[in-house]
């Protein structure tokens, strides 16, 4: 569109996304259901929004939070274990005003855990005194350990914390987990969640320039609009109006029911919502006891509060 100048213009937005990684394909489909079109050649660290002025940036996650901090892109996709970990970095440094966190996405969930080796007695956070941490992760690591008047050594290391105890490098480590094989092949076992993680979208604690604001309000809708419809269902039925009130309590997460009179069948109404939960067969199961008939469960395609 001739509208969108060249894809240097300041004057479009820069959004920081994982080059490749566990985040890339997530954030990058998130981007497109955001209608948003570009064409990303191999190893491309910037790729160009052909139908949006907004340009996407392709860099290591550990960098994303800095990126916008510095208000190089004005919005960055991250998962919380980074976000925290740099809050805390620049706080410790003075660094003020901050990068804010506008919305969790349903994406790249995990846990940072602290995880200790088979055969290690680990009962509560007082297991830890006098303990040697591995992590990659010392900032979180530390408030943790301060909030529960802990002192412990944190190692510091920059990748492989799983094999740490097993080097004689550390006691326990402290790293992300999702499905827990990792911390089994390494004779590992979960002992306590430290923070729980999942991706989200962060701004720069800048003000977003005039000519940006419009594009901005419409990306964060959209993606608001996204993440909704995720896991939304639209459901239809029909059912004898006396029985509205007890229909309208099963049907999970979903606003006012639409109700509309059937032609020519006394009392039978039919019901139109939006459930923002999923909706399982026992749910159908006791919709159909509470009197309801013709049940459809649909899936929603987009959505604009
Ligand atoms: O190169 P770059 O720095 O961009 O990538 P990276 O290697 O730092 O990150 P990457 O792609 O591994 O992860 C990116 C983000 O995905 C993380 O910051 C988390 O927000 C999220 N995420 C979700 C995870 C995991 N799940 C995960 N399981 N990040 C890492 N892991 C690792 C974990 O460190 C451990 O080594 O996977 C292993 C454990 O997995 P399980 O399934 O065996 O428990
Ligand atoms: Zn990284």
């Amino acid at each position: 569109m001739r509208e969108f100048q060249g894809a240097g213009d300041p004057m479009r937005l820069k959004i920081a996304v994982q080059k490749s990684g566990r985040l890339t394909d997530s954030s990058l489909d998130l981007l497109s259901r955001c209608g948003l079109k570009y064409s990303r050649g191999k190893d491309q660290l910037m790729c160009y929004g052909e139908n949006m002025p907004l340009d996407v940036l392709f860099v290591r996650d550990d960098d994303i939070p800095d990126l916008v901090q510095e208000d190089v892109c004005d919005l960055g996709l991250v998962g919380l274990n980074v976000i925290e970990e740099k809050r805390l970095a620049f706080q410790a440094r003075d660094v003020g005003p901050l990068f804010e966190t506008v919305q969790l996405l349903d994406f790249g969930r995990c846990r940072l855990c602290i995880a200790v080796p088979d055969g290690f007695a680990y009962e509560d956070a007082r297991s830890l005194q006098g303990r040697r941490i591995a992590t990659t992760y010392p900032n979180v690591l530390s408030r943790f350990l301060e909030e529960n008047g802990i002192a412990a050594e944190v190692v510091v290391l920059s990748g492989s914390v799983e094999i740490a105890p097993r080097l004689g490098r550390a006691d326990l480590i402290c790293d992300l987990v999702s499905t827990g094989s990792t911390l089994a092949a390494n004779h590992l076992r979960h002992a306590h969640t430290v923070l729980e993680s999942q991706a989200a979208l962060i701004r720069t604690p800048m003000p977003i320039p005039l000519q940006k604001q419009e594009w901005t309000r419409r990306l964060l809708m959209r993606i608001d609009g996204v993440e909704q419809v995720k896991g939304s269902k639209y459901i239809m039925l029909h059912a004898p109006r006396s029985a509205l009130a007890a229909i309208a309590k099963l049907l999970p997460g979903s606003e006012a029911p639409t109700v509309i009179p059937l032609e020519g069948r006394g009392d039978r109404v039919a019901v139109h919502a939006v459930c923002r939960e999923n909706v399982f067969w026992e749910t159908l199961e006791d919709l159909k006891g509470a009197g309801a008939t013709s049940v459809l469960v649909l899936p929603v395609e987009k959505m604009l509060a």
